[in-house]
């Protein structure tokens, strides 16, 4: 990649098992583990930190990202996807974001906001279209849902559409895109003239149709982020999902995406964990390795288990998913923990390398940088606890 420095640092990373959730695996979910793992450290570990560093996207991946299946893992092979099971998408998620969140982001985009939308709301020849091309990293796609003045609450958009004849036009403006100024297509959320959120696909390069980058993002900064602006765009009616209405629609992708997330975070807190315990086994004080005193032990000891704790959670949520039972506030609860946790986790694991945890030669500060996102995207940390908070007392505190 032009202007990208490979780095010669050997990724060290090694999988952490505390209560034998792999027995819980199957033979499949170990090799896609595996498979993603041994590609991250091949392909990605040499390059995350410059990326990182220069707020570059490394667009290369998507095509090896194909091919190693992240895209859509669950979906059925006919549309693009990998004819997998929640659990195997949930696992390749993790093993991504124990790389970088940014890389898993390109990922869950593409798969969970695109492909799957496509997928469930789209005619047979919308699917055939799209899917396998993005199934295989030829197009990239984007999701626009969040606007400038709505983003916790998405319900009181003002991007529209308007009946023309065998068109509709749109007009307004989408904030926070991932993907957004690389993408061939955009999956766009707007309201018709009853008011009715509708979905559609939108190719780039429509007329009207521009995708300025966000520049300055001190997060995810290996993953492109943009707006989508839309000046009386002519929007084919075939291009139109024909038969979802209203929010449900893309609350449905941002479940399978959140679900995505909720096993994504753990890859970050096992990466911080895994370096604290390598650091603070081998850097001594004292005349002695750090992890032998008692306060880095009980750094290190909560760690593990708060990471256990979610691991089983997400398992269990996993196998709820694939029998098509995982509720939304389910998935919510899940996202809004492995996001605390992992947040929490990358600062402990600041702290213990002491001043060599503010450097790139370690990830820590990406990943917890990264994670100020991870909590605030496809819903913030308060919305994830209120809806919680709504399905446990039955009282609804958003309106
Ligand atoms: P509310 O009245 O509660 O619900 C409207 C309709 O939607 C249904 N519903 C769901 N359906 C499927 N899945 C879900 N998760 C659902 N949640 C709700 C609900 O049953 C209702 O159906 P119906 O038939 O009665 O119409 O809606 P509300 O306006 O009160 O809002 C509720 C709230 C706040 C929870 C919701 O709007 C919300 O989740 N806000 C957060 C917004 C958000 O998550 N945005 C994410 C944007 S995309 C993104 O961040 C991508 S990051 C990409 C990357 O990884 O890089
Ligand atoms: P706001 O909604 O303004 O919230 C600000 C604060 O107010 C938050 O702490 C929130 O929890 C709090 N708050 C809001 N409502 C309530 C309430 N009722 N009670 C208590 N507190 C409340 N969106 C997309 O559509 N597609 C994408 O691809 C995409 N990618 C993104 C990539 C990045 C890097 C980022 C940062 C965001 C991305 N988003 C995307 C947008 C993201 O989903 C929104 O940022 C998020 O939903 C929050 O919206 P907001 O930023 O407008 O914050």
């Amino acid at each position: 990649m032009e202007g990208i420095v490979r780095s010669t640092k050997t990724d060290l990373y090694a999988g952490h098992d505390y209560y034998g959730v792999d027995d819980l695996l199957s033979e499949d979910h170990k090799l896609a583990r595996d498979a993603v793992r041994d590609w991250v450290k091949q392909s990605v570990s040499p390059i995350i930190e410059d990326c990182y560093e220069k707020a570059v996207c490394p667009t290369h991946l998507f095509k090896e990202l194909a091919q190693i299946g992240a895209f859509g893992p669950s979906l059925p092979e006919k549309y693009g996807g990998g004819g997998m099971d929640e659990i195997a998408y949930g696992i390749i998620m993790q093993e991504l974001e124990r790389c970088d969140s940014g890389l898993r982001s390109m990922a869950s985009v593409q798969g969970s906001l695109v492909m799957y939308p496509i997928y469930r709301y789209a005619t047979e020849e919308q699917k055939m279209k799209y899917l396998p091309k993005l199934g295989s990293g030829e197009f990239i796609g984007c999701f626009g849902l969040t606007e400038p003045d709505h983003g916790s609450n998405p319900g009181g958009m003002t991007t529209n559409i308007v009946d023309d004849g065998d068109a509709y036009i749109l007009n307004g403006a989408k904030m926070w895109i991932t993907n957004s100024p690389i993408a061939d297509l955009a999956v766009v959320w707007a309201k018709d003239e009853e008011g009715k959120i509708r979905g559609m696909v939108v190719e780039t390069g429509t007329p009207g149709f521009t995708t300025p980058e966000i520049h300055g993002k001190l997060s995810l900064r290996a993953s492109i982020t943009g707006e989508l602006v839309f000046e009386d765009v002519r929007v084919p009616k075939e291009q139109v999902f024909p038969d979802i209405r209203g929010l449900k629609g893309p609350l449905s992708c941002l479940s399978k995406a959140r679900y995505g997330i909720a096993w994504g975070a753990i890859g970050a807190a096992l990466d911080c964990y895994d370096s604290a315990l390598r650091y603070t086994m081998q850097r001594e004080q004292f005349g002695k390795p750090l992890a032998g005193f008692q306060l880095t032990q009980k750094k290190l000891a909560e760690m593990i288990t708060e990471i256990t704790k979610a691991q089983l959670m997400v398992w269990r949520l996993g196998t709820l998913a694939n029998d098509g039972k995982a509720t939304p506030a389910q998935i919510s609860m899940a996202k809004r923990n492995s996001c605390e946790i992992a947040l929490k986790i990358a600062r402990e694991a600041r702290q213990m390398h002491g001043g060599m945890g503010i450097t790139n030669e370690y990830p820590i500060m990406r990943h917890m940088a990264n994670l100020e996102t991870v909590l605030t995207y496809e819903g913030t940390h308060d919305i994830h606890l209120l809806i919680t908070g709504m399905d446990v007392t039955g009282l609804n505190a958003f309106k």
